[in-house]
């Protein structure tokens, strides 16, 4: 029996997708929508006599059949027989019945054993093979502009496609029956206008739909509708056509964009420049992505690139002008800004212009982004979302991203997966990402089958049902028509899409690379290869669409802009890296990007606000509203400490953010299940218990002018979701945008946007951002992992001189915060959190703030704070000195301890103990860096003559120690040693046994109030 035999059988359960297809012609041509739907039940043949092909294909049966009834022409002639047999033979009134499973029972058989169960096999076999070309039609497109590698990595051609005439008989044909006509089924649009095709037709309008120079992944996405959307736009005849002045306009960018790559290497043939030569069409893809999505309706494009054809993005799509690219090449050119700054293929830009294509207004930028290929991912996705937030576009009609990525990293970097996975949350969506992949089909000297265990680069899209549309590099109509559809199907959708320009890379990684070590025969062929230019130049010239001429004055004509544009960019002495701002604030700096003044605002609130917000945070402002009875006790207790004027953790969180909120800052919270809080002190989402889904958010029921709230639970992922807070914090100066690590350990996964972004961003780009990290902290006994959120690592990364003593200026407060790349604290109280929450937004201008917050002191007695910490004329302390016994007599106190965070309430507690108020001094350090040389001088002198001890939790050679020790020792000026307290050096965070745990306590702790621990020694 042949394999077809085999695969008629399995040809069941179509019912659900057809049926679906029928009710859900909607939006697509419905050529084929021919049916009632109330006619097609999906009824079996039960137990009648069928023939088993024929029982298991009833459903399409009944498609024939319904069509014969419609018109006896809509099937071919051979089931026209057949139908006419059998309803000649049916008993008066069967026929009019018209269910052909009843028809068909127990008579087709009788009347026509051999033929029926033929033809039924036949067009099933037709069927089969339009779906096997559909799904597997792309591992024969010829993919490779070279012809010499399989971009799938696989030379293995699927034996269902009818490469040879002798693969038919997979299907139980041979080539006689090649020019039999058969009735298409309605899951294809190769017919055109006509319902049925000879086989030798259907063979080769598939192979042009699928097996030529695109290659469309797609079925597997589960949407019907989707589906048939995409196989209208490759298979419909004669789809994909382009005016001559569409091919035109296509040879005239594919000159900008070959020329522009030849003028660099003409010029500064030893500079690195990552060229895109092999690749040249990706400027007229992107353009004509950006000149249909512009039609659509689209006016503010984010994009995000890696390395390869930077400078042709910039210069040729976001229109950078040339000058201003090529002066970057010159090594006498002085910096202006502050900071590092970055090498010219790492920088961002940000330019509004009409775009040519469509007349309309449009912005496009481009995120400046480190050398970790795609970090830039999720932090797109989060400023293409702040702005669609922000404008008010919820369906992402007016706002989107672009995406291009490497093949290498596109399927090697994990981040790829995180922010796909991000693609669909409705707090993360941002409505359809556009994917451009420049497949050269090599990562830097390395073979895709030693990078890759996909067949495709693009695999890693398939988790979120995004149709892949793999193109021939060579082709620049195919990549053009793939371009429109995708950013179509975008429009439709609103959901991912992938395109995969298949190319070659003509030179080395970068422009110093010999390729010929590593990969011989691919650059012997790239050698020989003719320029796509050319190729696409020749073509037009044969059709007559341009002539010779009209091609090398378009060639000569940007060939001079080039010209000129270099001998201006002589001219330029200085280099302005503001110049090259991804997210300008316009209205937030002054014209020179500089603060509006250096201080900033008591973070203080009125009585009536800290009530107010109080009361919300206690209540459930919705009626009818039954949450559960741990969260009513939790509310309960909330009020009770507001009746008494004083606040726990959770409501020193809410009076920051309700204020903020209040003045029109929107506060968005992100992260795994910060809706709750992990350690469920939160409670911002509110569950109604007996309505599935109904939830209440009490901070928007705050005030009737109020910013929003958002608060959203994360996918499980840091890298990916830091990244996209830090995007969307990008979008507005005037926003509070915060993101929690469930545990502060797990920050070391998103490591590469805190090393890269966060703590360089704004030396290497000059942008700021204001984005904060809140890091759950301390050390409970609770093992080596959940313990630490490292601050060690933060500090380290302060810019902050340890062996210099600042000027101490009036506004020395601010200008310390405005020199820093970000501040780090560790709040011992929650109005001190409250108020270095309000102050980041109240500063003149943005920096990242770390904040390590607490696990056992959110619900700590001792760690409350009263109203009055919060009201009017207070602020952020970011020391709060020993305001007891040791403070009235200073001159008595033998030992000033310095701490930070929790350790401060037990070391309190044991001072108590062992009654040495008087002797031992505790100074809290809030906030850590900047390092507060002034407030820490201003303590050590008044306690001149005690020792100065600094005493932490954390393992030497983690925490804070490395950090304050040579600052202490700068305050004061290394007369005095710093001592230190706490647990030995250590490879592990903390140890996982609860009693070597507490000793370790009990034992430093006996060393922090022993005063005559330090006696005799002079140094540590
Ligand atoms: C995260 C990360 N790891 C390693 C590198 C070093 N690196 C730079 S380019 C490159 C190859 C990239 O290949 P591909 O993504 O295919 O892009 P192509 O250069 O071929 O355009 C590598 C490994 C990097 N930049 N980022
Ligand atoms: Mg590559």
């Amino acid at each position: 029996m042949s394999q077809l035999r085999v695969l008629a059988s399995l040809l069941r359960g179509g019912c659900a997708g057809r049926n679906q297809w029928f009710r859900g012609c909607g939006g697509v041509p419905a050529r084929r929508c021919w049916a009632d739907p109330s006619r097609r039940g999906c009824s079996s043949s039960g137990s009648a006599p069928v023939p088993s092909a024929l029982a298991s294909s009833s459903t399409y049966v009944e498609e024939m059949y319904y069509a014969w009834l419609d018109d006896h022409k809509n099937v071919h002639e051979s089931w026209d027989v057949f139908f006419r047999n059998i309803q000649a033979s049916s008993p008066p009134g069967e026929a009019e019945e018209r269910r052909p499973s009843t028809l068909l029972r127990g008579r087709v058989l009788s009347h026509s054993p051999g033929t029926a169960q033929k033809v039924v096999e036949d067009h099933l076999a037709v069927h089969n093979l339009i779906r096997a070309y559909q799904v597997r039609g792309h591992y024969a497109a010829h993919l490779d502009p070279l012809g010499i590698l399989d971009t799938d990595l696989d030379s293995f051609v699927p034996s269902d496609l009818i490469t040879t005439i002798d693969k038919l008989g997979f299907y139980g044909f041979d080539e006689s029956d090649m020019d039999r006509t058969f009735q298409l089924p309605p899951t294809t649009f190769i017919g055109g206008d006509s319902a049925t095709l000879p086989l030798r037709e259907i063979i080769r309008r598939l192979e042009s739909s699928y097996c030529r120079h695109i290659g469309v992944e797609f079925m597997f996405i589960n949407n019907v509708d989707q589906r048939q959307w995409i196989r209208q736009r490759f298979e419909t005849p004669g789809i994909m056509q382009f005016t001559n002045a569409e091919k035109r306009n296509l040879l005239a960018r594919l000159v900008r964009s070959t020329r522009f790559e030849d003028f660099l290497a003409r010029k500064w043939s030893s500079e690195k420049r990552f060229g895109l030569e092999g690749c040249e069409v990706l400027i007229p893809a992107l353009k004509t992505i950006i000149d249909t999505s512009s039609a659509a309706g689209i006016d503010s494009v984010i994009m995000g690139m890696p390395h390869r054809g930077r400078l042709n993005v910039l210069a040729n799509v976001i229109r950078k002008d040339l000058d201003q690219i090529f002066c970057q090449f010159d090594p006498k050119l002085e910096a202006a800004d502050e900071g590092s700054g970055d090498v010219k293929y790492h920088l961002g830009m940000y330019h509004e212009r009409i775009n040519r294509g469509t007349d309309k207004h449009i912005t496009l930028s481009l995120m400046a982004n480190p050398s970790h290929l795609e970090a830039v991912d999720p932090v797109v996705q989060g400023k293409a979302k702040a702005e669609q937030f922000y404008r008010g576009d919820t369906r992402g009609k007016r706002v989107m991203s672009i995406l291009m990525h490497g093949d290498a990293a596109f399927a090697g970097q994990g981040v790829v997966y995180e922010t796909f996975h991000l693609s669909e949350l409705p707090s993360y969506t941002t409505h359809g990402t556009i994917h451009v992949v420049v497949n050269n089909q090599i990562g830097f000297t390395t073979d895709p089958r030693v990078a890759r265990s996909s067949h495709y680069p693009t695999d890693v899209a398939r988790v979120v049902n995004a149709p892949i549309f793999h193109v021939n590099a060579d082709d620049p109509e195919a990549v053009m028509y793939v371009c429109r559809v995708a950013a179509e199907w975008r429009t439709t959708f609103n959901k991912d899409v992938v395109i995969d320009l298949v190319c070659y890379r003509r030179f080395g990684h970068n422009e110093m690379d010999e390729p010929m070590f590593t990969q011989p025969l691919m650059y012997k062929q790239i050698n020989r290869q003719v320029h796509v230019l050319k190729k696409y130049s020749d073509k037009l010239i044969a059709e007559r669409v341009v002539t010779l001429q009209e091609f090398e004055e378009e060639v000569a004509k940007y060939d001079k802009i080039c010209e000129e544009a270099y001998t201006s960019s002589k001219d330029e002495k200085i280099l302005h890296i503001r110049h090259w701002l991804d997210s300008p604030w316009r209205d937030f700096f002054t014209a020179q990007g500089e603060p509006k003044s250096m201080s900033y605002i008591s973070t203080g609130l009125e009585e009536e606000v800290l009530q107010h917000i109080g009361q919300t945070a206690s209540s459930v402002p919705l009626q009818d509203f039954r949450i559960h009875p741990g969260v009513s006790r939790i509310l309960r207790g909330r009020e009770d400490l507001v009746k008494s004027r004083q606040l726990d953790w959770a409501l020193g969180e809410y009076m920051a953010f309700g204020s903020l909120l209040k003045d029109g800052i929107h506060v968005r919270l992100s992260g795994q299940d910060v809706e709750r809080g992990t350690f469920s002190h939160r409670h911002h989402v509110l569950h109604d218990q007996e309505v599935d889904k109904r939830t209440c958010v009490p901070m928007n029921h705050l005030w009737t002018n109020q910013a929003p709230y958002t608060v959203c639970n994360s996918s499980l992922s840091e890298y990916g979701v830091l990244g996209f807070e830090l995007g969307f914090a990008m979008a507005s100066p005037n926003a509070l945008i915060l993101w929690e690590a469930q545990f502060g350990d797990f920050n070391n996964t998103a490591q590469c946007i805190i090393d890269q972004f966060i703590s360089s961003g704004q030396a290497k780009w000059v942008r700021n951002n204001g984005i904060v990290l809140l890091l759950p902290h301390g050390m409970e006994g609770m093992g080596p992992e959940h313990s630490s959120a490292r601050p060690e690592r933060f500090l380290q990364m302060s810019k902050d001189d340890p062996d210099h003593f600042p000027e101490l200026t009036g506004d020395f407060e601010v200008q310390q915060l405005y020199d820093c790349n970000w501040i780090v604290v560790n709040c011992s109280t929650p109005a001190n959190y409250c108020h270095v929450l309000r102050r980041q937004i109240l500063l003149p201008f943005r920096k990242p703030l770390i904040i390590f917050t607490p696990k056992s002191l959110l619900r700590h007695p001792d760690a409350r704070s009263s109203f009055d910490h919060l009201a009017k004329g207070t602020k952020f302390k970011r020391l709060i000195p020993d305001e007891g016994p040791a403070s009235q007599s200073p001159g008595q106190v033998k030992r000033v301890i310095f701490c930070t965070g929790k350790i401060y309430y037990e070391l309190v507690k044991e001072r108590k103990r062992q009654n040495m108020e008087k002797d031992i001094a505790i100074t809290r350090l809030e906030q850590i860096s900047p390092f507060p040389f002034d407030l820490v001088r201003a303590e050590a002198e008044k306690y001149a003559d005690a020792e100065l001890v600094w005493c932490q939790e954390e393992h030497k050679n983690m925490g804070y120690y490395d950090y304050v020790r040579p600052r202490f020792l700068t305050v004061v000026a290394n007369k005095k040693p710093v001592w230190y307290v706490g647990r030995d050096p250590a490879a592990a965070p903390a140890t996982g046994n609860k009693s070597t745990h507490l000793n370790e306590l009990k034992r430093f702790m006996d060393t922090a109030f022993n005063l005559s621990a330090f006696t005799g020694k002079d140094k540590q």
